[in-house]
């Protein structure tokens, strides 16, 4: 099976096509984790290039993201590594003013797969739901993640609201999305930026002397 044709269904927007042959490789034993990694998202990246340089409109880029999307909801429930281990319990969600979702449920499901509780708030989500998630689920680590440059900001009101309420000194922050870096993560006083899922479960556990 031709596997780069799953990112051409991807990039054209193809549900169908695209959660077919995720599940045909599937059955011809590749794992979720590369499926998505090296054929899915490289999707995403082309139609995005593709929407910068003024090649793809926003229907292209709702029908890719529908299309992963339905990948996704194939490979997830796979991707649940049976650990029996608890690591422990993460709030994670888009900040206010940011629909984009895709990156912060890989993220989130990477969590799950590796024995980690996950609450996931969703995407637009304000400061005082954060806050109030961390103390009803006595959260150990908050994720936040922006995709806009207009929306990364907000990371900032969401960390001086968890200051506000108390309780800095229990939760680990941590940042990412396509815009934001390791500087930026410093500037607004987050515990660690992490470029992608993978490595932030991995940093995670060693947020919490658990690696
Ligand atoms: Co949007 N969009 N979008 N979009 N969109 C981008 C982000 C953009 C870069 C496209 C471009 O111009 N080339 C651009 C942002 C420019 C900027 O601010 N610098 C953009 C824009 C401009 C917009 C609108 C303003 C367009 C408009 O309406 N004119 C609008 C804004 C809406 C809003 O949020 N208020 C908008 C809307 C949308 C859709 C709704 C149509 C759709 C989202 C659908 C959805 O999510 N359900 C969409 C999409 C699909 C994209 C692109 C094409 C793909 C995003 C994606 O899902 N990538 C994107 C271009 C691109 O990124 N190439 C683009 C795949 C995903 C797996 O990657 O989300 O980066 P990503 O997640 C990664 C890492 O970033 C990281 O892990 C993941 C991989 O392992 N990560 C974390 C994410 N969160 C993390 C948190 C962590 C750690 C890692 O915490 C520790």
């Amino acid at each position: 099976m031709e596997l780069e044709k799953l990112t051409d269904a991807i990039v054209a927007g193809n549900m169908n096509a695209a959660v077919e042959m995720s599940k045909q490789a599937v059955e011809a034993g590749i794992e979720p984790k590369a499926i998505i990694s090296e054929y899915l998202i490289k999707g995403m990246e082309i139609i995005g290039a593709r929407f910068g340089e003024g090649k793809a409109f926003v229907p292209n880029l709702l029908m890719s993201a529908r299309a992963m999307k339905g990948c996704l909801d194939l490979l997830k429930p796979l991707m649940k590594g049976d650990t029996g281990i608890m690591y422990g319990k993460v709030v994670i969600g888009t900040v206010k003013g940011d629909l984009h979702d895709i990156g912060k449920n890989l993220v989130a499901s990477m969590f799950e797969g590796s024995g980690f509780e996950v609450v996931n708030l969703g995407i637009n989500v304000e400061a005082d739901k954060f806050v109030q998630a961390i103390k009803e689920n006595d959260a150990d680590i908050l994720v936040l993640s922006a995709l806009l440059t207009t929306t990364m900001g907000y990371m900032k009101d969401v960390i001086e609201a968890v200051k506000a309420a108390g309780l800095r000194d229990k939760v680990k922050i941590m940042v990412g999305g396509a815009p934001v870096n390791a500087d930026f993560a410093a500037q607004v006083e987050a515990d660690v930026y992490t470029a992608d899922a993978n490595e932030a479960v991995l940093v995670a556990k060693k947020l919490l002397g658990k690696a």
